[in-house]
Parts: structure tokens; sequence; C-alpha cells
């Protein structure tokens, strides 16, 4: 166990194609100062070499803050930053086969859609569970929205931490209470706002709100 619910309140992943000449290492010690709880790298546009680049300029700023840092996708590159852990999907690598490179410190986070899939992910090592979509997104273009009912099955079948992902945003946060998702994980309600610090401020009063009803 490597991660806490907590970590899970507020859960901020990058994308660089909102960045608009800005860094994303500061637009993501914005989001820090603001209030995320936990920062996943997620850059689907980028070679290894400045994959790798980007992810030791922003493991800085998380370490700076002791905030958890994972990789989306990538072990190779969580290994070769000393990243504190991954983000698999379905379709990536097995969370079985990434504990067994990353060893039993790291963080394993796992994007399920049933209870099923979250039961396994427990069971293969899992450290949290990523759920959704919540709503309907354009951010990732293969997935869907999930009901309330869905959401709730997942949250329900595991032990370990589970953050819903998918469309949220200030506007519709609260619509997640009572779902048993320990917080939410959020891309553009962070990187595509002009200010990301007042917005994680505002989402993170939120995900408190939600988890305290
Ligand atoms: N996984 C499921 S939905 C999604 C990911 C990475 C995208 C979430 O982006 P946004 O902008 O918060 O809807
Ligand atoms: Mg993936």
């Amino acid at each position: 166990m490597n991660t806490t619910k907590y970590a899970m309140r507020l859960y901020a992943v990058t994308d660089s194609s909102w960045l608009r000449g800005r860094s994303l290492a500061k637009m993501v010690e914005e989001a820090i100062l603001g209030g995320a709880t936990f920062v996943q790298l997620r850059e689907k546009e980028l070679d290894q070499e400045a994959f790798i680049a980007l992810a030791k300029e922003v493991k800085q700023v998380t370490s700076r803050y002791h905030v958890p840092f994972v990789i989306n996708d990538n072990v190779e590159v969580a290994l070769a930053v000393n990243a504190d852990g991954v983000h698999v999907g379905q379709e990536d690598m097995a969370a079985a086969k990434a504990r067994q490179l990353l060893g039993p410190d790291k963080i394993i986070g796992v994007s399920c859609k049933t209870p099923e899939q979250a039961k396994k992910a427990q069971a293969d090592g899992a450290d949290y569970i990523g759920t959704g979509a919540a709503f309907a997104t354009t951010t990732k273009k293969d997935t869907r929205a999930l009901s309330r009912e869905e959401l709730q099955a997942v949250a329900e079948a595991v032990d370990i931490p589970v953050v819903a992902i998918g469309g949220i945003n200030a506007g519709n946060l609260l619509e997640l209470s009572g779902c048993g998702v320990d917080g939410v994980a959020v891309v553009s309600a962070i990187f595509a706002q002009d200010d990301p610090r007042a917005a994680a401020e505002e989402l993170r009063a939120l995900s408190d709100q939600m988890v305290a009803r």
C-alpha cells in the first residue's frame, strides 16, 4: 500500500496541449499550491527522451511539495526518473508485470470500468483504481461515460482508494457525492484553465465537500 484515500482527493493529470506557452512544471506547481494532492504526467505526443526530460522537471516540483507523482503508461520513464509509480490502463502493461518491474514500494494505479477489472487490479497489486468516464469528455477519445451505478459498483468492489475521472469540473463535481469515490482526477478542469491554481482551489474545496457528505 503506497498511497492513501486522501491522496486521491484532487488528482491532477497533465496535458501539454493546453500550455499556450506556459511551462508544465510551473502549471503543476500552481495546481499543487491550489490543493492538488496527486500528479500524473500524461503526455501522449512525446518521444521517450522528451518524456523523460519533462518527467524530471515535473518531479522536482512534486518532490518539493511531497506530492505523489506517477507516469502514465510508461514504466521505463517511471524507472528512469525514479517517479513514485505508474498509472496503467486495461490496454497497457498488466499491473502484475508493472509491480514486478517497479518493486513493492512504488505506486501502481489502474484504470477500471467494471467491478471485475477493479478486483483483478487489486489482486494484482494495484494501489489505487481510476474509474470513469464520470461524465462525457473530449480529452480522451476512446472512453464512454459510466452511469452513477457503474461508478459506485467499482468503488464498492475494492478496499484500495478509488478516484473518478472524466469530464469532471466545478459545475458537476458534487454530483459524485455518495458514489463512494475518494476523490476526483481532472485534466482540463485544471490544465486548460487560465489560472490553474484558482481552478484547483475551487475543485479541492468541492472535493473535500464531496467526500464529507
Ligand atoms: N481517462 C478517462 S477520461 C480521461 C482519462 C485520462 C480524460 C479526462 O480529462 P478531463 O479533461 O478531465 O475530462
Ligand atoms: Mg494508458
